[in-house]
């Protein structure tokens, strides 16, 4: 088995359970995966650096004094039933791209650091892209670090906790230049499948806006309460989110999910007091992302109206859509044209750091198919062959770019 199955296997086993893999920023599991990196990383002597919020940078260096670094990389967190490649993927391909770079004696004039990036499923802290956002500037450290958890958490307890924490002996980044980003990623849609092509070359990362709904209502007892004098938050809730997915439809080429919704008191015979669940909008075109939230916002007032409820919407963060830098997509054909490979041009719907990097230092991004096009899933999967195919497209990329950037 391959170096990347090998890995990739072995970070499968951290945060498994029954229904996929766990892996929260802070969390044992997760901390795990980033002492696994370090291992990869001391056992070819690349310098590792951390930064404040556990972002893991390891460097191989390069033979311009002075250059600023390349970086490849991914994020090593999972969603909650995540599968072993959403993020993973690209973390290990970073580090096999480098070791391949040694074995071929390859130098490259810049530095290149692989980069496991922190929190980008924004699972137990709110905030995607934590670690990129922070990195780039999007977010400042202070705010990330206090975000709570549902539990009341706050990031600097967890990045201070032995378990959970900053790996130990690794010394903080001072290096905070990009000269280029690049990303390889499952697809985790099914555009490379359906076309059977082995690479995609993303063009842009759809926008992206998230939020937090919360409507109070009236608990009472289910079986007394008459229902035209009924506050019930789940009943409006229902509304909001068929208002949210049927607006995402009429406005085309967007998607509106709910992904998760808390009822309290939670009792099979009370009525709902309180509801609050996630709304997840994403476009390639902002006007669209702003139409749906107009009508989530408007559903949300006319259910406040009618329904004996308070309802409040908050805007946790808005990324617009993220073209790819066309120069350094144009690099990465050129990469893969001369491995006799073929790549076709794909649109990301999922979010990815590159989001982040793309802001700060041209950013391109690889795709491998993904089985089914399913992800966030127990069964994602890519075949070992494109897993294989998407490190050497990622190596030669690599020696493209360090040749094209300044
Ligand atoms: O949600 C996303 O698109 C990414 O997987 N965080
Ligand atoms: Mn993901
Ligand atoms: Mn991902």
């Amino acid at each position: 088995m391959s170096a990347v199955n090998e890995r990739l296997a072995e970070l499968a086993e951290l945060g498994r359970h029954e229904n996929g893999i766990d892996r929260a920023l802070g969390t044992p599991q997760e901390r795990a995966a980033r002492e696994r990196f370090a291992a990869w990383a001391r056992a070819r002597n690349y310098a590792l650096t951390q930064d404040r919020v556990g972002n893991l940078f390891a460097r191989r260096a390069g033979t311009r004094e002075g250059a600023r670094p390349i970086l490849v990389g991914s994020h090593l967190d999972t969603v909650p039933t995540g599968g072993a490649y959403d993020g993973a993927y690209g973390v290990v391909a970073a580090i096999c791209a480098l070791e391949a770079l040694d074995e071929r004696n390859a130098a490259t004039e810049h530095p290149v650091d692989a980069v496991a990036w922190v929190g980008e499923e924004g699972g137990r802290f709110l905030l995607g892209c934590l670690g990129s956002s922070v990195f780039t500037g999007a977010h400042d450290v202070e705010r990330a670090l206090s975000l709570q958890d549902s539990e009341g958490v706050t990031l600097r307890d967890a990045l201070a906790s032995p378990e959970g924490g900053l790996l130990d002996g690794v010394p903080m980044r001072e290096e905070m230049r990009v000269a280029a980003y690049v990303e390889l990623h499952v697809e985790q849609g099914p555009v490379l499948e359906r076309e059977a092509v082995p690479l995609g070359v993303v063009t842009a990362i759809a926008g992206q806006r998230r939020y937090r709904v919360v409507i109070d209502g009236t608990s009472g007892h289910a079986g007394t309460v008459p229902m035209a004098r009924r506050g019930d938050a789940l009943c409006a809730a229902a509304e909001l989110i068929l208002a949210v997915e049927r607006a995402a439809i009429v406005a085309g080429e967007s998607v509106a999910t709910v992904g998760r919704l808390v009822v309290e008191p939670n009792g099979t015979n009370v009525i709902p007091a309180r509801t609050t669940f996630s709304v997840d909008i994403r476009s390639p075109h902002d006007d669209r992302i702003e139409a749906v939230e107009k009508a989530l916002r408007e559903a949300a007032t006319e259910a406040q109206a009618r329904r004996r409820v308070n309802t409040s919407v908050e805007r946790l963060e808005s990324r617009a859509p993220a073209p790819m830098d066309p120069k350094l997509r144009a690099t990465l054909h050129k990469a893969v044209a001369a491995l006799d490979l073929k790549a076709i041009d794909v649109p990301s719907g999922a979010g990815h750091d590159a989001m982040c990097l793309s802001r700060i230092a041209p950013t391109a991004m690889l795709f491998v198919p993904s089985i089914g096009g399913r992800s966030h899933v127990a069964e994602e999967e890519t075949s070992p062959e494109d897993l294989e195919t998407g490190v050497t497209a990622l190596v030669a990329s690599i020696i493209e770019v360090d040749k094209f950037v300044i």
